[in-house]
């Protein structure tokens, strides 16, 4: 069955005015003005907060594990006229690079698999044309709701609407038509409940979608390559190892991941070319992406794909920038993918350098490659063809 759906719409700016934190007070004048809507179909009442996550003391948190194998995150597709799929809001401990973190998280469900609590969850690969019902439950002590980042859809219907205040314990329904409008590329979801859109992001909850065709518009030899996706986010703790609420300094220390992953390492095949879907799904980190030694070249910036790809030495990423690039690593070697040392301005951040992940290129002979891993690279990128 459907999940109801318990959706608010009171008076919104009556309900947000002068709340700024979700803990305490504030977020009970939040949940409780709002509490008129329907049922919940859940296991708390709609308005109820549930319990903050207990504190995790430092000698249980443990420490960020980097350098593990790199690893895509899971990927929701279907091959039929309709993707379905459930993604649960949570606020729960969940492990990031191996250190125990109070989050806040998506879980997701679809063709019969579930997929627990992540700090970076399931990609939605959705085919153009395809139609996307995405069941979304708050499992959260403040309201949420959901937001595709970049698709070019209207909010009526309930597809996208950043107006929409689902309540703890609620559920909705989401159904996106007319994707065939929906250019090839990099996309994301997050929560857009404002003023929650920071906390809500900074704490965990964004994943990255990809609309497919651009494999399409390339070249032959290059439509059979490895992709794969590259979610940058960023968390910082504070007490009881939990990612802050309130009070959000994105200048202070805070720890870059890539797909959940502190420096993960991808490895490649010298002369190998790659498809990366790259995109900054964190809350207020600026990236300034270089990969000194591999060769990157742009297909697609904020999923439009460009006239003419083109080189890049380094992408400028702040917070939402998506780019779907072509990343060759021309000989063997270990080459590191860094965020340069940069400053958003006197009125900004300022944010060190650091190394996002490892790329381990082995291999030496490319006439002994396989062809279809050696993908001849060359100087002027290849033309894209309309999909
Ligand atoms: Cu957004």
């Amino acid at each position: 069955m459907a999940p109801r759906r318990t959706v608010g719409r009171g008076p919104i700016l009556a309900i947000l005015v002068g709340t700024t934190v979700i803990g305490g007070a504030a977020s009970a004048g939040l949940l409780t003005a709002a509490g008129t809507a329907g049922p919940a179909t859940g296991h708390r009442e709609v308005g109820a907060p549930s319990p903050q996550p207990r504190a995790i003391p430092a000698s249980e948190s443990g420490a960020v594990v980097p350098g593990q194998p790199f690893a895509d995150p899971p990927i929701i597709e279907s091959g039929a006229g309709e993707l379905r799929l459930g993604l649960t809001a949570n606020a729960l401990p969940v492990a990031i690079s191996g250190k125990a973190v109070n989050a806040r998280v998506y879980s997701a469900a679809a063709n019969g698999v579930t997929y627990p609590p992540a700090f970076m969850p399931p990609v939605i690969r959705l085919r153009r044309g395809q139609r996307l019902v995405l069941d979304l439950r708050n499992d959260l002590p403040e309201a949420t709701n959901i937001h595709t980042h970049g698709f070019f859809v209207a909010p009526t219907g309930n597809q996208d609407d950043i107006y929409e205040l689902l309540l703890p314990g609620g559920a909705s329904q989401h159904v996106y038509r007319n994707t065939r409008f929906l250019t090839p590329g990099t996309y994301w979801y997050h929560p857009h409940v404002h003023p929650l859109v920071e906390p809500q992001v900074l704490g965990g909850l964004s994943g990255l979608i990809e609309v497919e065709g651009l494999r399409a518009m390339l070249p032959a030899p290059l439509r059979s390559i490895t992709e794969h996706y590259i979610g940058i986010k960023d968390f910082q703790v504070g007490p009881g190892n939990t990612i802050p609420l309130d009070n959000i300094n994105s200048d202070a220390p805070t720890t870059r991941t890539v797909n959940g992953l502190v420096n993960p390492v991808l490895s490649m095949t010298a002369g190998e070319t790659q498809l990366w879907h790259v995109g900054n799904i964190g809350a207020d980190i600026w990236y300034h992406l270089q990969a000194s030694g591999l060769k990157m070249t742009v297909l697609a910036e904020d999923a439009n794909p460009v006239r003419a790809p083109y080189g890049a030495d380094s992408l400028m990423m702040p917070p939402a920038r998506r780019f779907d690039l072509l990343v060759q690593a021309p000989r063997a070697g270990t080459y590191e993918v860094i965020t340069r040392a940069m400053s958003t301005g006197p009125q900004g951040d300022t944010y060190p350098r650091r190394v996002l992940m490892t790329v381990a290129v082995a291999g030496r002979n490319l006439s002994t490659r396989m062809r279809h891993l050696c993908v001849e690279f060359r100087e002027q990128p290849p033309p894209l063809r309309a999909g």
